[in-house]
């Protein structure tokens, strides 16, 4: 399915005098509001191919109807959302879910569609029909060398296929660690986990980055090789300068301060990139901002300072990506909706006066440092989004326009009721 130019401006015509009322009021009070309009216009979020079908738990997975079936169809998902707001311009794979068979005819594709090709991601967290040998204790740490090399082996493959594909980042998650107490020697284990990390940092071409993913817990649950940014950020230093740690922010334990992580990653020059994502109780895979916005807000509060004190470019210095796969929402509305609420954050991070902050800071004035936080976060900031939008020939309301068009009874009229797509 593909959406017409003159349906996009026919939507934003519609919406198009309350809009420039809210916009126009807005834009009074905000001296920078133009600098904010294009940023937001050059800031892009990567959706992972993963994300496109419906998620599920261990209880069960309810697939929603129309799902994408091929590499190609998922690339056309993304191809309708980037038109619907014009700020998910890249797609990340997941290999080996995802293995281009014709990685020149997907380039064409995906140029098409206007998208470009993130972070690559291997998965040796799950067996794959007729892998050789398991990974059910572990893969980059495991106590059987060969099992490791199996592990190197596969992410050099991902490296690979990102080449064909002009990638330049490969994202390592490892669901490595152990269930029970004194099922693992930690110390091994790290070692091991470095030095296949280090073979496969050997294979990385030299504008490539390796992002380090971490996670404290699931699916082991008494311990995880790369547990914590600490971890991370250990094999990250000991790997050189073209590893990076990578923050998913369903990954922390409960009431983790992530802004401070974020914060003293990027002092480090060592975050290198970003899956958001919102949770309640763990990796829920839920719809970013959907709970706790303010904490988002705060986060890219940090993200901007850090970046700005470094001269990091906010659109390009980071690997920016959705991590999600909810149950129950269409799985392209929810990205629209993360989308538009990380837009939203790093619009009400642009807003705050920073050097008022820092003043208030110094005059350990906490009343304000609080008040100059909450006037951005308080601020609604919808009408530049909708304005960067607009400028961009997206939709000024990309959900609303989803469901005017039909997209996805389209899309099952096209790939029918019954279909799944490959992924969690
Ligand atoms: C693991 O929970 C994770 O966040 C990693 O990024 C994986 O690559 C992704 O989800 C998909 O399994
Ligand atoms: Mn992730």
């Amino acid at each position: 399915m593909k959406i017409e130019r003159y349906q996009i401006d026919e939507h934003n015509r519609s919406l198009s005098q309350g809009h420039q009322r809210r916009f126009e009021f807005l834009a009074q009070d905000i001296s920078r509001a133009e600098e904010i309009i294009q940023n937001l216009i050059k800031f892009q979020i990567a959706i992972p191919s993963w994300a496109l079908g419906t998620g599920g738990t261990r209880f069960g997975r309810f697939s929603g109807g129309g799902e994408p079936r091929s590499l190609e169809e998922k690339m056309e998902d993304i191809g309708l959302m980037h038109q619907l707001n014009q700020s998910s311009g890249a797609i990340s794979l997941h290999i080996p879910w995802d293995i281009p068979e014709n990685a020149q005819s997907v380039k064409v594709l995906a140029a098409q569609y206007g998208l470009r090709f993130d972070a690559m991601n291997s998965n040796t967290f799950k067996d794959q029909p007729g892998q050789e040998l398991s990974y059910k204790f572990g893969s980059m740490q495991h106590v059987d060398r060969a099992v490791r090399k199996q592990a190197v082996d596969h992410n050099i493959e991902v490296i690979r296929h990102g080449i064909e594909l002009g990638s330049k980042s490969l994202t390592v998650w490892l669901s490595d660690g152990s269930c029970f107490p004194g099922q693992l020697n930690f110390r091994k284990a790290f070692q091991n986990t470095l030095e296949s990390l280090q073979e496969v940092y050997a294979a990385l071409p030299d504008d490539w980055k390796i992002f380090v993913e971490y996670k404290a817990f699931e699916p082991n649950f008494y311990s995880t090789t790369v547990g914590d940014w600490g971890q991370s950020l250990l094999f990250t230093s000991k790997l050189g300068p073209k590893a990076y740690t990578l923050v998913d922010l369903g990954h922390h334990l409960p009431n983790a301060n992530i802004e401070q992580i974020v914060s003293l990653l990027l002092m480090e020059g060592k975050l290198g990139g970003f899956h958001f994502n919102d949770s309640k109780y763990g990796d829920d895979d839920l719809t970013a901002g959907s709970i706790k916005p303010y904490q988002l807000f705060l986060i890219f509060n940090e993200l901007v300072a850090g970046m700005d004190a470094k001269g990091i470019d906010h659109a390009t210095g980071l690997g920016w990506m959705i991590d999600a796969s909810h149950n129950v929402k269409d799985p392209l509305e929810d990205l629209l909706q993360s989308v538009e609420a990380i837009m939203i954050a790093y619009a009400q991070a642009l807003l705050v006066d920073t050097a008022a902050l820092e003043q208030a800071r110094q005059e350990n004035d906490v009343v304000r440092c609080q008040e100059i936080l909450q006037s951005a976060f308080r601020t609604d900031v919808r009408p530049l989004v909708s304005e960067a939008r607009l400028r961009s020939n997206a939709a000024i309301n990309p959900v609303q326009l989803f469901r005017e068009l039909k997209v996805r009874e389209k899309l099952i009229g096209e790939r029918g009721l019954k279909t799944v797509a490959t992924g969690l």
